[in-house]
């Protein structure tokens, strides 16, 4: 029941079940899977597509030979597996060029080779079937606001986004953009720091049908900020083209955990959320192992993921089938129909009417409403007693 299957659209990147346990105190713990074995991993453990950065796939400094050999082995793992490539992405952050940013970095020069590295990646993301290309801008940022005009920064942003819109439409891709946000890490701050920021930014491009978001539960909770607003906020613009989940504890590092193994419950409202509004695309972890994890361990952080996501979403079954939730919600919700008239939008007839209707401001004060005797069902029903 809480085997993983094919229709639930797991997929892990080959940088997170392929990370190595490096951290800015110590060296990697485990050896560097290759692309191949990698690819072996997720269906051993039963996901369902792979995601990459270009760099995760074809090092930066591979040769066209050592490229096509490359891909040659990726594309016959997948034949072999039947793991599939939704997602592509660039790595427009590890290599030193990128110190300062790549569509807002100061320097034109790396301005133009980050779309050109990111044009050399869309290729290759779509030769292997990605349908959705994922902008996550690492370095997009500063440590000091003397440097580097915030306003550029969006402009320039902006230039790159419609740059690449028209590169995909000229080649004739079937390929939509999902921007990822994330306020800060490993720059000091990064620019368009939440998903909100994201969707406002989405509104002002050429081609904005062609770009969504990518949340991630690590990114909002980083910022202190409920997740679930936010994925709310994209699924409701249409805009939730991707996901990537994970945990975090607010406050701390940027932790990448175990999807649902910090805080269950806003796991179970977030999987609710996407399972009551029919979320049909992948269900993407971004996240990785312990440090103190072997390759035993990294599969049960593989597992773990997917497991805990398909039982949250029983709870979410659960929570719907379940008769004292469901009157308390009816109760919560109950609406007499006696204000009908007032709603659906403004006319000026309305607004007579709305202006002379006498409301009991003090009745309306004295009605509460059973949130803690609903809660308390919520907490139950995820500790297993109901
Ligand atoms: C992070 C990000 C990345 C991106 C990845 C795909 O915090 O490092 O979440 O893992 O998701 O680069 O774009
Ligand atoms: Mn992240
Ligand atoms: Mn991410």
């Amino acid at each position: 029941m809480y085997d993983p299957k094919p229709e639930n659209k797991f997929t892990f990147g080959l940088w997170t079940v392929g990370n190595t346990g490096r951290d800015p105190f110590g060296e990697p713990v485990r050896h560097q899977l290759t692309p191949v074995e990698i690819v072996h991993l997720l269906a051993e453990v039963g996901a369902w597509g792979v995601n990459f950065h270009d760099n995760d796939l074809v090092p930066i400094t591979a040769t066209a030979a050592e490229r096509d050999q490359i891909v040659r082995d990726f594309k016959q793992a997948l034949a072999d597996t039947g793991i599939v490539v939704p997602m592509a992405t660039t790595n427009l952050f590890s290599d030193p060029a990128f110190r300062d940013g790549a569509f807002t970095s100061n320097d034109a020069q790396v301005r133009a080779y980050a779309l050109q590295k990111t044009m050399n990646a869309i290729d290759l993301g779509v030769e292997l079937g990605a349908k959705i290309y994922v902008f996550w801008g690492g370095r997009e940022g500063t440590e000091t606001d003397a440097g580097k005009d915030p306003v550029t920064a969006i402009k320039r942003s902006r230039e790159a986004m419609n740059f690449l819109c028209e590169y995909v439409l000229d080649q004739g891709y079937d390929l939509k953009f999902a921007l990822e946000a994330k306020p800060n890490e490993p720059r000091g701050d990064i620019y368009n720091a939440t998903t909100g920021n994201m969707l406002a930014f989405i509104e002002t491009l050429d081609h904005p049908d062609m770009v969504g978001v990518n949340p991630e539960v690590a990114h909002e909770h980083m910022a202190g900020l409920n997740f679930t607003h936010h994925v709310a906020q994209a699924m409701e613009a249409g805009k939730l083209f991707h996901i990537d989940l994970n945990d975090q504890a607010f406050g701390r590092y940027d932790q990448d955990f175990r999807f649902g193994s910090v805080n269950l419950k806003s796991a179970f409202f977030l999987v609710r959320l996407l399972e009551d509004n029919g979320y049909d695309a992948s269900r993407h972890f971004d996240a990785h192992a312990y440090r103190t994890a072997d390759y035993d361990d990294v599969k049960a952080f593989a597992r773990g993921c997917m497991r805990t996501y398909l039982i949250l979403k029983e709870k979410v079954a659960r929570f719907n089938a379940d008769v004292e939730i469901q009157e308390l919600l009816a109760h919560i919700h109950a609406d007499d129909g006696s204000m009908d008239g007032f709603q659906g939008g403004y006319s000026p007839e309305k607004a007579a009417a709305l202006r002379n209707y006498a409301f009991d401001r003090p009745a309306l004060g004295r009605r509460g409403q059973p949130y803690e005797r609903l809660d308390q069902l919520v907490v139950e029903l995820l500790l297993g007693v109901r």
